[in-house]
């Protein structure tokens, strides 16, 4: 557009830590190979009418079988870190807590792990990233039922850590709770679409999902603390995203309430428990009542003594938004804390160009606000563990692979990191591009690609972008420049 700052690749300090990311059920394919069991994105990817852009991810990017050559290329860019998912329904498959292990499965993710640490790539590895074993939702509606979804995820993290853990030292347990509860739960644009089905509801059932998490992770620091910390010292926690709000009118008090009241929505729904140990933010206990669970005493104590055990703040982000305070009481199933977004705000202003992605515009400066803000609140060192875009018009190879709008878009964030750690003191120790390959897009199929690498879906050719070149090469020098 002409009005944001030219990319300055401004340095980061020597020590941080690049890579890329990508989760299971949108890179693996090998839908039912090996023994593996149907997840809740098998079932939901194969509906009719479709909910996916009439796409499914049974094959995706075959990585299941084509795992060495991503490694390879990986280590060809120099990345330092790997984030990945695993499927849980590939090593468990029926997921239950007395079901059998698939050790097909589990001999996928050792090698994986073997070939990466081989390279010098660490692997991160997510336990969580949308992908329930059908059966358990089946049985009992997965994350609607607290105490039967809390044992079964603690047998399934007993596991990965009991055959992972000895090589694996950032573990991750859920992806995106925001996005479990809400988009999955309430306006069912992703697996398992609950609100869709009869008898369902979203006045309280995403807020009790939400609850399952919370106290889920929380059961699962805990068991890594005191079973597998003191001999495998690694790192745990959770990944949460979140846009930055601006004020909709800079100038109306209501507004600047309103954003930051969508961000406490957004993020502190569930970093206030985890991080802090503390209850609900109360702007949330105002507006939803009893709507929202309650913790026990003794999950209260489970919350403060796990807290300070999360190492630290797995930030995805992507873009910033305008928030507006609506002048009418919040509607009974109100669940944004009575706000509207938008991406214009009142004088006319774009937060930023608009990516292949509607919702996804270029807004650096809202992503150095943000971690200001997170920093602020809760003092933990910040990971982003996702960050990235589709372009606009990415469709054919040739500019899909010159793809110029992304690698401005990454060099900014880039920059608005390092003006994050040196001009306002922001701890940030690392950043995982959103995302090693195009892939599946959830809800979007592959009309939307994340990669830094091409991939032809039809040949499942992969073609390194311009992008992957740019942060191979501005990761060498401007870690450089910072020792
Ligand atoms: C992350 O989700 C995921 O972790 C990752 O798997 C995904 O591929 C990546 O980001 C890119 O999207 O159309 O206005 O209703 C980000 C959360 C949830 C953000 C759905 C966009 C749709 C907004 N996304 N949301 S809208």
């Amino acid at each position: 557009s002409g009005h944001e700052p030219p990319v300055e690749d401004l340095p980061l300090p020597a020590d941080f830590a690049w890579g890329t990311a990508t989760a299971a059920y949108q890179i693996e394919g090998g839908a039912s190979q090996d023994g593996k069991g149907k997840s809740i994105w098998d079932t939901y990817s194969h509906l009719e009418p479709s909910h996916t852009n009439g796409e499914n991810a049974d094959i995706s990017c075959d990585h299941y079988n084509r795992m060495p050559e991503d490694v390879e290329l990986m280590n060809s860019l120099g990345v330092d870190v790997y984030r990945f998912s695993i499927s849980w329904s590939r090593v468990i498959p029926l997921g239950g807590r007395n079901d059998p292990v698939n050790e097909k499965g589990v001999a996928f993710y050792n090698g994986l792990i073997d070939r990466l640490l081989a390279h010098g790539i660490a692997p991160v590895v997510t336990l969580y990233h949308w992908d329930a074993p059908q059966e358990i939702y089946n049985r009992y509606g997965a994350f609607l039922n607290t105490e039967e979804f809390r044992a079964d995820f603690e047998r399934y993290a007993r596991l990965c850590f009991t055959r992972f853990g000895d090589r694996v030292k950032k573990w991750v347990t859920f992806n995106e709770p925001y996005i479990i509860s809400i988009f999955a739960h309430l306006n069912g644009t992703l697996a398992p679409g609950h609100c869709r089905e009869a008898g369902t509801d979203t006045k309280t059932e995403p807020w009790r999902v939400g609850h399952t998490i919370i106290l889920s992770h929380a059961a699962v620091v805990d068991m890594y603390a005191q079973d597998f910390g003191p001999s495998q010292k690694g790192d745990i926690s959770i990944v949460l995203n979140g846009h930055f709000y601006e004020p909709y009118d800079a100038a109306s008090p209501a507004d600047r309430d309103a954003a930051e009241r969508r961000m406490v929505f957004y993020m502190g729904w569930f970093a206030d428990p985890v991080l802090l140990g503390t209850d609900y933010p109360a702007e949330m206990r105002a507006y939803l009542g009893a709507r929202l669970p309650e913790f026990t005493a003794d999950e209260r104590a489970l919350l403060r003594r796990t807290a300070p055990i999360n190492a630290f703040y797995g930030m995805n982000h992507y873009s910033t938004k305008y928030a507006r305070a609506l002048s009418e009481p919040p509607a009974a199933d109100d669940w944004t804390g009575n706000i509207e977004e938008s991406s214009v705000n009142s004088e006319g202003k774009e937060t930023g160009p608009v990516s292949g992605l509607g919702w996804l515009r270029v807004a650096p400066s809202g992503f150095r606000k943000l971690l200001n803000w997170v920093w602020k609140r809760y003092r933990v060192p910040i990971i982003i563990t996702e960050n990235g875009c589709p372009c606009p018009g990415e469709d054919d190879v040739v500019t899909a692979v010159d793809d110029k709008f992304r690698q401005r878009y990454l060099g900014l964030y880039l920059d608005a990191i390092s003006r994050a750690i040196y001009e306002d003191g922001v701890v940030v120790k690392g950043y995982y591009v959103w995302s090693l390959m195009d892939n599946y897009e959830w809800s979007a199929g592959y009309s939307a690609r994340f990669g830094i690498v091409h991939v032809d879906f039809k040949t499942l050719q992969r073609t390194p972008k311009n992008s992957a070149y740019y942060l191979r090469d501005t990761f060498r020098s401007r870690r450089k420049a910072a020792s």
